[in-house]
C-alpha cells in the first residue's frame, strides 16, 4: 500500500515538505496561489491531512465534501478560519501554532507602538517626498513611549510577553482587559493590573489589541470605543481584522479623535480601506507580525508535526479540539 496523501494549501520551506514526505505522498501549492473554495475541495480529495494558512476557511462543508480529510493543521496561532464545532462534529481534529511564535510576534507589536507614537511612517514619507528642508523644534513631535501607560486588550500569551516588555524594558504602566482575570502570580510578573473595559480605554495612551478574532469579539473596537479614548492615544491592532471597524478608526484618525493607528491586521484583508491609505497618522504593515524567518519556519514545522504525530501515533502536539480525541474522531 502507498504512502497516505496530503496537501500543503501554500508553498512552505522545502525541509518542511521533505520533513512531510518522509510520512506522506505530498501535494503542494509550489505557485501560492490562495485556493478558491472549490479548488480546495477538489485537492483535498483523497488526502488525509492538511497544512492550511488563515486563508483557507475550512469548514463543516468542507469536511463533508471531504470525507477521508482527518486534520487540518493551522500554520497560525489563530483558527477563525475553522468552523471548530463543525469540524468537531465532523470528526475532524484541528490544530494550531501557539508558542513558537509568541516572541517574535510580541516584539513587532512592540515595535508597531514605538512606530505609531514616534510617527515613523509619517515622517520617512516627508523624506523620501523631499520635503525635509529644515530642522523644527516640533517636527513630528510625537508620543512618549517610557513611562506611559501601555493598555493591552487580550492578555494571553501574545499579550503577556508585551507586557513584559512594557513594564521591565520601558517602564511602563502596563493596565489590560480579558475575558478572565490572569492569576496573580502571573500579573506580578508581567506587571499588569487587570482593569474593566471603559478604564482601558479611557486610561490607556496607547492600547494594543491581541485578542482572538470571534463573533463576540467583532468591532469589539468601533466609534463608541474610540470615542471613549484619550484624543492623545493610539491604536494598534496585530490581532485580527475585523476586530476594528475600520472604516471608524479612519474617520476617527482623519478627525484627529485619537492621535495614529498601527495596523498589521485588516478587515477584508489584503484589500484595505482606502482611506486608511490616505489618512496621514497610520503605520500599516501586511500581516508580518510573526514573518521571521526562524519562526515561520518553526510555524510551519509545528503544523507539520502535528499532522505527523496525530496520523502516526494519535497524539498531536497542539490540538485545538483535542476532545474529540478517542471519541468521534474519524479513523
Ligand atoms: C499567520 C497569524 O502568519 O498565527 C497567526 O494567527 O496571524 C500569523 O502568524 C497568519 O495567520 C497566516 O496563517
Amino acid at each position: 500500500m502507498g504512502k497516505p496523501a496530503i496537501l500543503i494549501t501554500r508553498k512552505v520551506f522545502p525541509d518542511v515538505v521533505e520533513h512531510l514526505r518522509q510520512h506522506f505522498e505530498v501535494d503542494h501549492n509550489d505557485a501560492d496561489e490562495v485556493l478558491s473554495p472549490a479548488q480546495l475541495v477538489e485537492r483535498l480529495q483523497g488526502k488525509v491531512g492538511a497544512l492550511t494558512t488563515g486563508s483557507d476557511r475550512i469548514d463543516g462543508a468542507v469536511a463533508a465534501a471531504c470525507p477521508g480529510l482527518r486534520i487540518v493543521a493551522n500554520i497560525a496561532v489563530g483558527y477563525n478560519n475553522f468552523d471548530v464545532p463543525a469540524l468537531s462534529s465532523a470528526g475532524v481534529l484541528a490544530t494550531n501554532t501557539p508558542d513558537v511564535l509568541t516572541e517574535t510576534t510580541a516584539d513587532f507589536g512592540f515595535a508597531l507602538v514605538m512606530a505609531t507614537a514616534r510617527r515613523m511612517t509619517e515622517s520617512e514619507i516627508f523624506l523620501r517626498e523631499g520635503r525635509w528642508n529644515r530642522w523644527a523644534l516640533d517636527m513630528f513631535a510625537g508620543a512618549e513611549v517610557h513611562g506611559s501607560t501601555l493598555g493591552i486588550l487580550g492578555m494571553g500569551r501574545i499579550g503577556q510577553a508585551i507586557a513584559r516588555r512594557g513594564a521591565h524594558g520601558f517602564g511602563m504602566k502596563v493596565i489590560y482587559h480579558n475575558r478572565s482575570r490572569l492569576d496573580a502570580a502571573t500579573e506580578s510578573e508581567c506587571k499588569a493590573s487587570y482593569v474593566d473595559k471603559a478604564t482601558l480605554l479611557r486610561e490607556a495612551d496607547h492600547l494594543i489589541l491581541v485578542l482572538p478574532y470571534s463573533a463576540e469579539s467583532h468591532h469589539a473596537i468601533g466609534a463608541a470605543e474610540i470615542a471613549q479614548m484619550k484624543p492623545t492615544a493610539t491604536l494598534v491592532n496585530i490581532a485580527r481584522g475585523g476586530i476594528v471597524d475600520d472604516a471608524a478608526l479612519a474617520q476617527a484618525l482623519k478627525q484627529g479623535r485619537i492621535a495614529a493607528a498601527g495596523l498589521d491586521v485588516f478587515e477584508g484583508e489584503p484589500k484595505v480601506h482606502p482611506d486608511l491609505l490616505t489618512v496621514p497618522n497610520v503605520v500599516l504593515t501586511p500581516h508580518i507580525a510573526s514573518a521571521t524567518i526562524g519562526t515561520r519556519r518553526a510555524m510551519a514545522m509545528l503544523a507539520a508535526d502535528n499532522v505527523i504525530a496525530y496520523l502516526t501515533t494519535g497524539q498531536p502536539r497542539t490540538p485545538i479540539n483535542a476532545d474529540i480525541l478517542g471519541k468521534g474522531a474519524r479513523a
